[in-house]
């Protein structure tokens, strides 16, 4: 993706997770907004975007950020808000192992409380080692937890799966957290 729109990309993650006020914009209770509307705004308020540039973000981030709705006239995040909405997440039982990327900075506090969801809706979750790293790398010197996920949903702990694969959950006690 190419420089204008990764930052377009930016905006929409800003407007459609943590700030739809900014530009006036609606979230419906589960996160939609309407594709025009945020088109309408996002230009009245200096944010240039177009209806393709939005089409080219959903269908060219990696991460899957985005979804259109199947009539492709309501968009919205997958994961990520800090904004109140209901992504109408089920439940799900997790794999054996999960993993965060954290800075080694935050271990010190991470020993002390366990993974805290801070201004988002969950603690966020990967899959695999890599991802982790590359989520760990955006605040500082990267470290891997490995989260003990099954034993965890075990002992009654809910987990959730966002459409684009993220992990998602409450908090992870220290307990279920094993240190590099
Ligand atoms: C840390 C990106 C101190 C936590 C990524 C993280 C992800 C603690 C930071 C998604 C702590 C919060 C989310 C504690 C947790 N003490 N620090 N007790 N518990 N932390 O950005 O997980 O590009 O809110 O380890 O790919 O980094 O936006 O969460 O370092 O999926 O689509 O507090 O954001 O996706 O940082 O990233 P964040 P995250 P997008």
């Amino acid at each position: 993706m190419d420089k204008t729109l990764v930052s377009k990309s930016k905006f929409l993650s800003l407007v459609l997770r943590h700030q739809p006020e900014s530009i006036g914009l609606m979230l419906d209770p589960n996160g939609w907004a309407d594709v025009q509307e945020l088109v309408r705004l996002a230009n009245a308020h200096g944010n240039r975007i177009t209806f393709d540039d939005i089409r080219i973000i959903v269908s060219l981030s990696e991460k899957q950020r985005f979804a259109l709705d199947p009539s492709g006239l309501r968009i919205r995040a997958n994961q990520g808000h800090s904004v109140k909405v209901d992504l109408e997440l089920s439940p799900l039982q997790p794999p054996e192992i999960l993993y965060h990327g954290t800075a080694t900075r935050f271990l010190p506090s991470i020993h002390q409380s366990g993974l805290l969801k801070g201004a988002r809706h969950h603690v966020h979750l990967s899959r695999d080692a890599d991802t982790a790293n590359a989520v760990g790398r955006r605040h500082g010197q990267p470290v891997i937890l490995t989260i003990l996920a099954e034993d965890m949903w075990r002992s009654g702990q809910m987990f959730y799966q966002s459409d684009n694969g993220v992990w998602l959950t409450d908090h992870v006690p220290v307990s279920w957290i094993k240190f590099p």
